[in-house]
């Protein structure tokens, strides 16, 4: 199978397993509520399923089948879904259009989304502490710390309050990926490092895999600041970000539309190299690195 037709079978088996586990949700009690439609209108129904798609397929790299690491994935979607909803709120970045549609806090209102979004942060860790994930307890509670780390308070939560904290001070290229890697990097380690967790991995095979995870995170986050620059660019006529006008902290203000790009494909050679051990098993990583540097859209 190549890359694409990859990672969409990967996103339908997720779509099927997190529809499972919300199908749950929609049975339970709901004294009409809309939480239960606001979560799955959340949670399915599109996204790349790229974190799932890591996850499977570092677990895949120390004899993880794919049944054994849906789980897992699932509750870290969930973690990413629920950031969506909250990111997309009117007290952060104040969008109207997330995968195509509108907001959740559009299509419901707001009360509801940050209901929603709470609630797919709390039903990721009922689903990754549950036996269903790995039959050793021991290996359940590393997870469940290692979400909570990447997710909380010392990882994304706090990057997201870093980077909000960009239009009050100034950013150092420095200040720029230490929030970059933590809004958007922990939850890629979280994938990669659960696939090896999950599996078992030595030391070295661990490492490797989080050598891996950081540079993609700062490939995919790159990427996309170039994506809106570039569009930014565009509409203005010119070859300079916006971001740069606006205080926003991206590389791409610091680093300029091409220091950016030879920054990228830096971060994708990192990435391949840091897979070497694994060779050609590795390959649907290393395509997704590619992948994530090279998107249009
Ligand atoms: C609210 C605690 C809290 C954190 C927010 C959402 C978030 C942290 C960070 C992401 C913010 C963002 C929109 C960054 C740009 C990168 C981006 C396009 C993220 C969307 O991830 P994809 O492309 O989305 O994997 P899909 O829809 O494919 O799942």
């Amino acid at each position: 199978m190549t890359f694409p037709q990859e990672l969409e079978r990967t996103a339908s088996a997720i779509e099927q397993r997190l529809g499972a586990h919300l199908a749950a949700v929609q049975g339970a009690p709901q004294s009409g509520t809309a939480l239960a439609d606001a979560m799955r209108y959340a949670a399915l129904g599109g996204g790349k399923r790229l974190r799932p798609f890591l996850l499977i397929q570092s677990a895949r790299l120390f004899g993880v089948d794919e049944a054994h690491a849906l789980d897992a994935a699932c509750a870290l979607e969930c973690i990413h879904c629920y950031s969506l909803v909250h990111d997309d709120l009117p007290a952060m970045d104040d969008d109207a259009v997330r995968r195509g549609r509108p907001t959740l806090h559009i299509a419901f209102d707001e009360a509801t989304a940050i209901l929603a979004g709470d609630a797919l942060l709390t039903l990721a860790f009922e689903i990754l502490s549950a036996p269903a994930t790995h039959a050793d307890a021991a290996v359940r509670a590393e997870l469940v710390l290692m979400l909570a780390r990447a997710s909380g308070w010392q990882g994304m939560a706090l990057g997201q309050a870093l980077d909000l904290s960009a239009a009050h001070r100034a950013f150092t290229p420095e200040d720029t990926v230490t929030m970059q890697t933590l809004k958007t990097g922990a939850l890629f380690r979280f994938a990669c490092e659960a696939g090896a967790v999950l599996g078992g991995a030595d030391g070295r095979g661990r490492a490797a895999l989080t050598a891996y995870a950081a540079a993609f995170g700062r490939a995919f986050q790159l990427a996309d600041d170039l994506l809106d620059a570039q569009g930014d660019a565009e509409a203005m006529g010119k070859a300079v970000a916006k971001d740069a006008d606006q205080g926003k902290a991206t590389l791409v203000a610091l680093l300029g539309i091409e220091g950016a790009k030879a920054r990228l494909a830096g971060l994708v050679a990192e990435a391949e190299d840091a897979l070497a051990p694994f060779g050609d098993e590795a390959a649907m990583l290393i395509d997704a690195a590619r992948f994530v540097a090279e998107r249009r859209a």
